[in-house]
């Protein structure tokens, strides 16, 4: 079977709220301004190819159920080229700018690293040819550190120093490749690195080997010219009991650590944040507030569920209250929301996929139209100003700029003070959000 794989699903376009056809966006119209940039430019979306082309449903009850037919053969570098071409065309027909791949997802793993460095390469020129006939840019790319045996026992953090240099390895090619690609990014997820059991662990000379790790790559980048931001992904858990990158603060510290903060930023992703036990906003105001915000995988979780479910994101309170703080916060850069979701064991057809995405990038939309309309009121942000004059006025100014606890002692006994509770206001802000949001 070859190209078209689609051949059913022509160019979604943007038609509109009251449209009927399933086939097109209601809110995504990439070429609308919305506070003086085009929605495409706030979003920068991107579909990845490991979820969309890869997987073909598998679960560790079952076999695989998706329609999927350029996997067959799945390990020869003509199924590679194949999924490329699927991709592409998918690319192309729901009108995105950008996608994402891990090395293994776009060529199979050779018997030495030369090998599948040579098929990486390969598959990367024939995809250099497809970007440019199609004008579709690479958000970023990523080395699988974690699917291969080698890495059971993680990547960096691996107790054999020889993992740690085959990873090296790894990544050295495939920030190469993105490099070649003007990649935009280049994303650190820590696949493995994490414990299993503290019975057979050394958390401090495992973060020292993260640490050293990180330190190469930020040298490496520095030394071929890529320009692109390294981006490191948290998450708390799976596959690990307990994964270093736990947080956006966990790795703030980290970063901090290894004097690695102005050189490494942070790709968030939603269901990471839930599984945190934090909320996406959370994630994505931590990020801002220390100026680290990188990138998104919008896959959202499941509430009930304690692993990564990956699913796409429909809820248009989240994604308001995610672009209210990124576009507050300066917007994503070089980042973008990429779709690392995927679809449901029984979403078997293969334009599920378009409804999936289609899905997805109206619900970011919505987000980004209700997001506008709290900044055009601006009722969120005059509360939290005035919430804080107290310390725009003298005795915040004082305390800030170094009174000691003796000097706010006798401040505190000779003017009386007696500070009033004020209403924090939570329920009638909720209502402000509430009615801004697009539905
Ligand atoms: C896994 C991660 C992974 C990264 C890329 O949970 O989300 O998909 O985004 O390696
Ligand atoms: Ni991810
Ligand atoms: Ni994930």
């Amino acid at each position: 079977m070859s190209a078209p794989f689609f051949d059913n699903v022509d160019r979604i376009d943007y038609e509109g709220p009251e449209a009927v056809n399933p086939l097109a966006f209601r809110y995504y119209d990439k070429d609308r301004e919305v506070l003086g940039r085009r929605m495409e430019d706030h979003l920068r979306p991107a579909v990845c190819y490991w979820h969309s082309f890869n997987a073909p449903g598998l679960d560790m009850f079952g076999a695989a159920t998706l329609d999927r037919p350029w996997l067959a053969g799945s390990d020869s570098r003509e199924a590679c080229e194949r999924k490329l071409d699927a991709a592409f065309e998918f690319f192309e027909k729901l009108g995105v700018p950008f996608f994402c791949f891990h090395d293994r997802d776009i060529a199979p793993e050779g018997t030495t690293l030369a090998e599948s460095n040579d098929h990486v390469s390969r598959i990367a020129d024939r995809m250099a040819g497809r970007m440019e006939a199609t004008g579709v840019g690479l958000l970023w790319g990523t080395a699988n550190l974690f699917s291969h045996p080698r890495y059971a026992a993680g990547a960096a953090t691996n107790p054999d120093p020889e993992v740690f240099a085959y990873a090296a390895a790894q990544v050295k090619h495939c920030l190469e490749v993105t490099h070649r690609l003007g990649g935009a990014n280049y994303v650190l997820w820590g696949g493995r690195e994490g414990y299993d059991t503290l019975l057979n662990t050394d958390l401090r000379r495992e973060a020292d080997q993260l640490g050293r790790f990180m330190s190469l790559v930020v040298e490496h980048k520095a030394k071929i010219g890529f320009d692109g931001v390294l981006l490191i992904e948290p998450k708390p858990h799976e596959p690990t009991k307990h994964q270093y990158d736990h947080d956006a603060a966990a790795v703030h510290a980290f970063l901090q650590q290894y004097d690695l903060d102005r050189s490494i930023k942070l790709n968030i992703e939603v269901n990471h944040a839930t599984l945190a036990g934090h909320s996406f906003q959370h994630e994505l105001a931590y990020a801002i507030a220390n100026g680290l915000l990188g990138s998104v995988d919008a896959n959202r979780g499941d509430p009930q569920n304690g692993w990564d479910t990956d699913q796409f994101p429909n809820s248009v309170e989240e994604t308001t209250l995610a672009l209210y703080e990124i576009v507050r916060g300066g917007g994503l850069g070089a980042g973008g929301f990429n779709f690392d979701a995927k679809l449901r064991r029984q979403s078997v057809s293969r334009d599920d996929l378009f409804h999936a995405h289609i899905g997805g990038l109206d619900a970011l939309a919505q987000g980004l139209l209700s997001a506008a309309a709290l900044i055009d009121n601006g009722k969120l942000a005059a509360f939290v100003e005035s919430r804080y004059d107290g310390w725009r006025g003298a005795l915040g100014r004082r305390i800030l700029d170094g009174a000691s606890l003796a000097d706010l002692s006798d401040h505190v006994v000779a003017n009386a003070v007696d500070p009033a509770p004020v209403s924090g206001r939570q329920e009638l802000l909720e209502t402000v959000v509430n009615r801004a949001i697009r539905r």
